[in-house]
């Protein structure tokens, strides 16, 4: 039995150090360290990382390449040897392109929970150089990120560690207990020394609980709340002059659409009291240093990229920034001291990439099924769960259940979207290659060194890919895909762990600086662009149906084994008013689907908001279906991103003596 170091590469800000212990080639256990690579591990992790020997070594891991031998969606697949998967693959690929060009050719990448390797190293690369249609990466950060570029452009995000010296900490549209959870305790220590804490979120989530002030917006109207706030900043003489003409443009013009947002009307339409705006503002203007978390909850809307923009303009006017504690973090991603350039320039020189067909992942169901921007004919998913975790699922469904498409699953387990596909290919987990990981929550690079051997026949997402591209002309010494050769390629001969800015060296504005000014209005295409409000009314679908993040699922890894609860979580007036208590079935439909779920009556909702957990699968949802049933595919207002929480529905009884 032996124990070694690694680091988990889940999608979650925390990329933990861990320590496994593996006995007779398999991982048995693993653990947080103490004083690891990664310091805020502080020696532990979340309960479903605990469930790692399951994922690896259960039943739903998928070992070899599977051909499917049933109809679409049975689950019946035999076992064939690799070359012959590779041999199928390509050509379909090349029959794909003979039929229609190779826009119909749709390589569905992702991967946000593989090493940093497994996510951008030569996969994407070899579907690009083919001419392959190109996926956009717009179901996640994607309208955040990009109101975060048009903001602050180069600037680096604060470093969450930092926290520990602010005195008033401002968590808005984040869950860090569920979804960040090593955060959550950082935020409690200073909160407990005397720091004050703000919460903008339309549940009271439990560090809502313990905020002094929680404003729970209804759901998309975040930029309604920033702009009356800066108007209000601006109202008692909370600007920082000194700062706005140094480093800010766009004030005045902003201003002065802020200035439709009066208290009384933000306050309407965000559905909160006019005084706790004013108590926001107060709090915002007066108390320094002032730490601002930028969660994902605010951009999962039609406005998400406005409330975004106008959440990220307020530390400009306050000038919260200069001193340890100040600041304002999203996503830590730059690429200090990793450079993914190099693989690119080592492997394709610096050639233009081809010109390709681009994808919107939010809308690949009417892709599939109404041909939305061309037809697709070979669909390649790797490191993603589209069937669970898309919008409109039910035309996501449909789309893959096409007897004419020929569906390729790249994948470790059995899920939802590879039980549907033509062809599966088993991937290897970050356990089992020499990786390594990145994070979105610190400035840590760490090793992620293999700890077991392969499971079975998995292959890396490099090598599959590749082992396609060389089928189909790639020169494969040219397209090496070995691991040692990327990582020389990107890190040099950097030694890891590395941190990214110095600790206490990532102060904004004073140790770190953007390239240009903080821009409060954008010049897209010679207009001027402010941030905007997009009422969104369903009159007879009055629930907006949110999809949270729980700590049982991270996406939907882990969802087969300890899902979260499915219930249908409602408040208890909205509740009332149908008659349903908590244990009752409700069927919900937003007037194309209706599915039936138990109840939950939830005290800590807004009225009017219900949820379901994000990250289900279909057999522990409903009737085939999960919460993304509801989830419309229609875009936010920046970059294209996903808007899940703009689900509107109705909830009645089901009444069981109905007989028909
Ligand atoms: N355990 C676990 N951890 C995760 C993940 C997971 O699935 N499970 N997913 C990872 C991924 S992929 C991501 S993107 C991050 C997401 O991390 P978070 O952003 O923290 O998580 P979410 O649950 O998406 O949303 C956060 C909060 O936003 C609130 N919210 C919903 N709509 C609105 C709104 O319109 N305005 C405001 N102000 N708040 C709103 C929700 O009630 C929720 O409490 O977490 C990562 N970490
Ligand atoms: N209703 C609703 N739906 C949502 C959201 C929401 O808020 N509400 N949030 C959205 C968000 S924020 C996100 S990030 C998406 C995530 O949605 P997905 O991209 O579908 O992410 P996961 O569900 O984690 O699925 C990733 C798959 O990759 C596999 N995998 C892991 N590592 C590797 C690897 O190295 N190689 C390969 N080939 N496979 C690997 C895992 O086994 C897993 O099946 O879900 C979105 N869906
Ligand atoms: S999912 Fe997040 S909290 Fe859990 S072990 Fe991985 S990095 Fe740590
Ligand atoms: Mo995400």
């Amino acid at each position: 039995m032996g124990k070694q170091i690694t680091a988990c590469s889940l999608d979650c800000p925390d990329s933990c150090s861990l320590e496994v212990t593996v006995e007779d080639g398999k991982l048995i256990a693993l653990d947080g360290i103490a004083d690891g690579p990664n310091p805020s591990t502080n020696g532990w992790i979340c309960a479903k990382v605990k469930n790692t020997p399951q994922l690896l070594h259960g039943p739903d891991r998928i070992t070899a390449p599977l051909r499917r031998s049933g109809a679409k969606g049975s689950g019946e697949f035999v076992e064939i040897g690799w070359d012959e998967a590779l041999d199928l693959f390509a050509a379909k690929v090349i029959d794909a392109v003979a039929a229609h060009g190779w826009e119909s050719v749709v390589p569905y990448l992702y991967s946000s929970s593989a090493g940093k390797l497994g996510r951008a190293g030569l996969s994407p690369l070899v579907w690009e150089q083919l001419g392959a249609a190109r996926t956009d990466i717009t179901i996640c950060a994607a309208t955040v990120g990009e109101a975060w570029d048009r903001t602050y452009g180069s600037l680096p995000s604060a470093d969450p560690q930092d926290l520990q010296y602010s005195e008033l900490i401002v968590v808005w549209g984040a869950n860090p207990n569920v979804s960040h959870p090593h955060l959550g305790p950082v935020i409690e220590e200073r909160r407990r020394a005397g720091a004050k804490l703000i919460v903008v979120d339309p549940r009271r989530t439990p560090i809502a609980t313990r905020a002094d002030l929680h404003l729970a917006v209804r759901p998309g109207t975040d930029g309604v709340l920033a702009m009356a706030i800066a108007a209000l900043l601006q109202r008692d003489g909370h600007l920082d002059k000194d700062f706005i003409d140094r480093w800010v443009d766009g004030v005045d013009e902003y201003l002065a659409a802020c200035q439709q947002w009066t208290p009384a009307r933000a306050a309407e339409i965000c559905g909160i009291d006019v005084a706790d705006i004013e108590l926001f503002a107060e709090m915002y203007g007066t108390i320094r240093p002032a730490m601002l978390r930028v969660g994902w909850g605010q951009e999962r809307n039609r406005n998400g990229g406005s409330a975004s923009r106008a959440v990220f303009a307020l530390p400009a006017l306050a000038g919260q920034f200069g001193t340890p504690g100040s600041g304002v973090f999203n996503s830590i991603s730059g690429g200090i001291g990793y450079d993914g350039a190099a693989i690119r320039n080592a492997v394709v020189g610096d050639a233009a990439p081809p010109v390709r067909r681009p994808i919107n992942m939010n809308r690949l169901g009417r892709i599939l099924v109404a041909d939305e921007g061309g037809r697709v004919d070979v669909l390649f998913v790797q490191g993603s769960n589209p069937a669970a975790t898309c919008p409109e699922q039910a035309i996501v469904l449909e789309g893959l259940s096409r007897e004419d498409l020929f569906t390729v699953v790249h994948d470790l387990t059995m899920t939802d979207t590879a039980r549907l596909a033509d062809l599966v290919l088993p991937a290897t987990s970050i356990y089992e290659v020499d990786e390594i990981v990145g994070s979105y929550g610190s400035f840590v690079i760490q090793e992620a060194p293999a700890v077991i051997p392969r499971v079975g026949e998995s292959r890396t997402n490099d090598e599959v890919s590749v082992g396609v591209g060389v089928r189909l002309g790639l020169d494969a010494q040219q397209w090496d895909p070995s691991p040692q050769r990327l990582r020389r390629l990107a890190l040099g001969d950097r030694v890891l762990p590395f941190r990214q800015l110095p600790e206490h060296g990532a102060v904004q504005f004073r140790d770190v600086e953007p390239d240009g000014k903080v821009q409060l209005v954008c010049h897209a295409d010679g207009v001027d662009d402010l941030p905007e409000y997009r009422p969104f009314e369903a009159p007879d679908f009055p629930i907006t149906l949110i999809t949270p993040a729980t700590s049982r699922t991270t996406s939907s890894m882990f969802g087969n084994i300890a899902p979260a609860s499915a219930d249908l979580h409602l408040h208890p007036g909205d509740a009332a008013a149908r008659g349903l208590s908590t244990g009752d079935r409700a069927q919900i439909t937003n007037g194309r689907y209706t599915i039936e779920a138990i109840v939950a009556v939830d005290a800590t909702l807004r009225p009017g908001l219900a949820t379901m957990p994000k990250g289900m699968w279909r057999g522990d949802g409903h009737q085939g279906f999960t919460a993304n049933v509801f989830a419309p595919d229609h875009l936010a207002d920046l970059a294209g991103g996903a808007t899940f929480n703009d689900a509107r529905v109705e909830v009645s009884p089901v009444l069981s003596s109905v007989s028909g």
